[in-house]
């Protein structure tokens, strides 16, 4: 083999590893974008939060029983109408009670506030079911992310874009929204984003829900919201906050029938029960 001839096989050699290797990167490049652009699962490698109930005791769950599942809760507002109970489908959940002629947290579900990591994006996930009975009247909150813990809700507004809160709703006969506090909500209360799903009593619903903090001064928020798995809801081109602030922070587990009249109260005691909290 002469030099010139052995260069010329070294120079092939260099130029189908160069293609090999391009080729290469292009195939991740598009596998990245696609798993990306997908859905919420392409963030499932970086969960901060699960929540499945199977390590608590069966029964009442009060405060201590709820610090003793998660500890680092910052506030509880249980009233003795949380319970762990077994669930056919989902095994141990948590089941809460909504009494007869109760509304607002006070006297109706409950709450509690989970603080998270703060950042600038997060995906929520959590499973939930109306037991047979339940009635809507005019409506009640679910849990949903927040910047700000409970601070933006009920009527407080963050003027300034310093925080927010995305719970949901369920609405008379059961209309799925999310129900925002945020900065360009110019109205009394949130702001219903309807998501074009009825609650029925009696099935299991996974509600998840992916939040992207707009640019501190920019307009480029990202509201999206699965239901079983399929997209019902893609929010983009708002604001959540405004400046280097406004950062998600709590997972706040709210439930109740309200509003804060008697007549969004049901007329007997119904049921609700919740499983599978995830937050990536
Ligand atoms: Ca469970």
């Amino acid at each position: 083999m002469n030099a010139s001839f052995r260069f010329s096989l070294i120079s092939l050699a260099c130029v189908i590893f160069a293609v090999a290797c391009t080729n290469q990167t292009s195939q991740t490049a598009t596998t990245e974008s696609k798993s990306a652009s997908s859905s919420a699962q392409s963030r499932s490698t970086s969960l901060v939060y699960e929540q499945n109930f199977e390590q608590a005791s069966l029964g009442l769950f009060k405060d201590a029983q709820a610090r003793a599942l998660i500890p680092n809760l910052k506030w509880t507002q249980f009233y003795e109408r949380f319970s762990i109970v077994d669930d056919p489908q989902q095994g141990q959940v948590l089941q809460t009670v909504y009494p007869a002629k109760g509304v607002g947290p006070s006297q109706s579900g409950g709450q509690f506030n989970l603080p998270i990591a703060p950042a600038q994006e997060y995906t929520l996930s959590y499973k939930v079911f109306f037991e047979e009975g339940f009635e809507w009247v005019l409506g009640g909150k679910l849990p949903g992310l927040t910047s700000g813990g409970e601070t933006y809700t009920g009527g407080v507004h963050p003027t300034e874009g310093q925080g927010w809160s995305a719970r949901y709703m369920w609405r008379a006969d059961g209309d799925a929204v999310i129900y925002l506090y945020s900065v360009d909500n110019k109205k009394p209360w949130g702001e219903d984003i309807a998501l074009n799903v009825r609650f029925e009593a009696g099935k299991w619903y996974e509600l998840t829900q992916r939040i992207v903090l707009n640019d501190p001064y920019d307009n480029n928020a990202i509201l999206q919201v699965w239901v079983n798995g399929e997209q019902v809801l893609d929010k983009r081109d708002f604001r959540l906050r405004i400046g280097d602030q406004g950062y998600i922070d709590t997972l706040y587990f709210s439930t109740f029938h309200g509003g804060n009249k008697p007549n969004w109260a049901p007329t007997e005691d119904v049921y609700a029960r919740f499983d599978d909290f995830r937050v990536f």
